[in-house]
């Protein structure tokens, strides 16, 4: 269980073994970017989500975010009316890290994503990048989201220099990994939204 803090919602627990989860990061801030990853599946695996359910792709930065989330999902649509096909995400986004064996060959992998966790981390610098790339992907991956119809789960970091970004990756003594919360969100919205449906 991901431990509380003052802000965070109180946790629930939900049974993520029926699960397929995508997660897509951006490689800039790559320090952060791997802790946060980190976080996110370990809490994924906590939850039950097996280990072949989970794709992680990855993109350079986190303006890239709202695209690829749209193309995972939509590629995962097409693999489960293909019925198993060898079409997948990762052939759309040309990524090494999607295990495309395990796409292949698990009968719960052949469906549509029941969660997609978008990860990045976005520091201020000196000039606007910041404003305007926070705003797009803040837009991008609501808009996506809720034009798709899957949970898109916002692991973005909005922070205004190194030691904001270190605290929140669980990298200073007694901070906490906000991975974990992406991680244990995903698997409630899945389970919710297949009971909303
Ligand atoms: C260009 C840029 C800058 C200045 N800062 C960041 C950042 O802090 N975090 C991040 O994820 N990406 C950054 N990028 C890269 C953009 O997101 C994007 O990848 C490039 O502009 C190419 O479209």
């Amino acid at each position: 269980m991901a431990s509380t803090s003052l802000k965070g919602p109180k946790p629930e627990e939900h049974d993520g073994s029926a699960l397929r989860i995508g997660v897509v990061h951006a490689r800039w801030n790559e320090t952060i970017i791997g802790p946060l990853l980190d976080g996110t599946k370990a809490q994924l695996a906590k939850c039950g989500v097996k280990d072949s359910n989970i794709v992680v792709q990855s993109v350079p930065g986190s303006w890239e975010l709202p695209i690829a989330v749209q193309r995972m999902y939509t590629a995962s649509q097409i693999q489960q009316s293909s019925s198993g096909g060898a079409s997948s995400a990762g052939d759309l986004l040309g990524s090494s890290t999607t295990d495309l064996a395990s796409l292949a060959t698990d009968a719960a992998s052949s469906r549509p994503f029941d969660a997609i966790i978008a990860i990045g981390v976005l520091i201020k610098g000196e000039t606007m990048h910041f404003e305007y790339i926070s705003d797009a992907v803040s837009q991008g991956l609501m808009r996506v989201g809720l034009d798709l119809g899957v949970p898109v789960i916002f692991g973005v970091l909005t922070v205004l220099n190194d030691e904001q970004a270190k605290a929140r990756a669980g990298l200073i003594s007694g901070s906490h990994n906000h991975g974990e919360d992406w991680g244990l969100a995903a698997v409630e919205l899945g389970v919710k939204r297949a009971a909303w449906a």
